[in-house]
């Protein structure tokens, strides 16, 4: 019997989809195929260990395609290695560091208002609990450069076994080749949680930090990287055997970290989602997938230099990747959390988020948060970014004006519905 409760929901989603703009810069809209691999009967099965290394019989198609998952991977970033078992960033994350560090050690990330990540240590995290986290930030809020001088010092009096390059709400580019380089001196590992532009790195368009000595990669698979939701670590150095311990070295690093994964953190994988990874792995080495990054980023640059146009202060005004963060409180007068609602009304998705030193608390925060990844797979191009903008920026001069919304709202709507959604196709 159908649960008719479940699947009206899943319709109404669809259909909350399809009606409106998705904006948050870490989702974005999967193919038909990447959704016929999530929903396969590879849910099915159990496969501890790794593939030809398993501890339950009837593995000859997950061997197969776990392996080429991996070897997509690998191919899409140039990587030695690549286990594609984690089920979520926050797993994948708390591998590494359990794969290199010992309780207590010290691990230096970006300053969470300035963009790192929950799991680069906020307090109340497990990992915060295990591990001594020090930071480092944006010098200046103009340009979005860091203060990689103030990196430097904290990193020799500090000595961090893990120097974390990577962010969840950061609009700029790293320099890969100044945090080698302080790695370098303060003795720390270089390891790059890359979630938000995996898939603009797997694109060609954004620097891949393996080309400046990083032995490690942390991604989510479902933002830029347009796959199911999950995540994989990208590795260089030697694969070993992951049924025998081995030395903990750099070189060692794939094997430590397959057994950090297996048995050290999770049990079972999830073979349907491992499916449709290689699936979405697939589709990123196809060349229309380069222009899709090639889009994002176009499409990024145009809705940064509208919303400006329009009045939004734009956190280092602009953006170099997918992404944009609006100091709203300092544009509007309000916090972030009524420019999400009052954007929400009108069918455009995006988030509230902290700004650097943000005055105000995460639930009510002064900026916004959103991206292009999720737009362009829709088929949107630069023009369609000036329409948004304008959007926008009504919205944020009429949000106590209900009937001005819901007009809006009719017009986000009928614009939305002339884009299919990729599985329809
Ligand atoms: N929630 C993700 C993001 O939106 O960036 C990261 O975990």
């Amino acid at each position: 019997m159908r649960d008719k409760l479940v699947f009206d929901l899943i319709e109404a989603e669809e259909q909350r989809q399809r009606k409106g703009l998705e904006l948050i810069p870490s989702e974005n809209y999967v193919s038909k195929e990447v959704l016929h691999a999530l929903g396969s009967v590879f849910t099915n099965k159990y496969s501890e260990g790794y593939p030809n290394k398993r501890y339950y019989g009837g593995q000859v198609n997950t061997d197969k395609v776990e392996q080429l998952a991996i070897d997509r991977a690998k191919g899409l970033f140039k990587a030695d290695h690549a286990n594609v078992q984690p089920h979520s960033g926050a797993t994948a994350n708390e591998a590494v560091y359990h794969a290199w560090l010992e309780p207590g050690d010290t691990i230096m990330g970006m300053e969470l208002s300035h963009g790192g990540h929950l799991t680069h240590g906020r307090p109340g995290t497990i990992s915060a609990k295990l591990f001594n986290f020090v930071r480092y930030g944006i010098k200046d809020l103009e340009t979005g450069e860091l203060d990689y001088d103030l990196m430097r010092d904290v990193a020799l009096k500090t000595r961090p076994k893990i120097l974390l390059a990577g962010f969840s709400s950061f609009p700029r580019e790293l320099d890969y080749a100044k945090f080698a380089k302080i790695a370098d001196e303060s003795g720390a590992l270089l390891v790059a949680d890359m979630s938000h532009i995996a898939g603009l790195i797997a694109g060609g368009v954004l620097a891949n930090p393996f080309d400046y000595g990083f032995k490690i990669i942390t991604t989510t698979t479902h933002k830029t990287l347009r796959g199911p939701r999950g995540a994989m670590i990208l590795s260089k150095g030697l694969v070993g055997n992951p049924l025998k311990a081995v030395e903990k070295t750099v070189e060692n690093l794939p094997t430590i970290i397959d057994r950090t994964v297996f048995p050290g953190i999770q049990g079972g994988p999830h073979m349907h989602v491992i499916a449709a990874k290689a699936v979405a792995f697939y589709e990123a080495g196809q060349d229309d997938y380069h222009e899709y990054c090639k889009q994002v980023l176009k499409n990024a640059k145009v809705l940064s230099d509208n919303l400006m146009k329009r009045g939004f202060k734009l956190i280092t005004n602009g953006t170099d990747n997918h992404m944009l963060l609006a100091d709203i409180k300092t544009s509007f007068g309000f916090d972030g959390s009524v420019a999400e609602l009052t954007l929400d009304k009108i069918g455009l998705t995006l988030n509230k988020n902290v700004i650097p030193d943000d005055p105000l608390p995460p639930y009510r925060p002064s900026g916004i948060r959103l991206g292009t990844p999720a737009i362009t797979t829709r088929g949107l191009k630069e023009e369609h970014m000036i329409l948004i903008a304008d959007w926008m920026h009504q919205a944020m001069k009429s949000y106590k004006d209900d009937q001005k919304l819901n007009s809006l709202a009719n017009e986000v709507r009928d614009f939305a519905i002339s884009f299919p959604l990729p599985s329809d196709h």
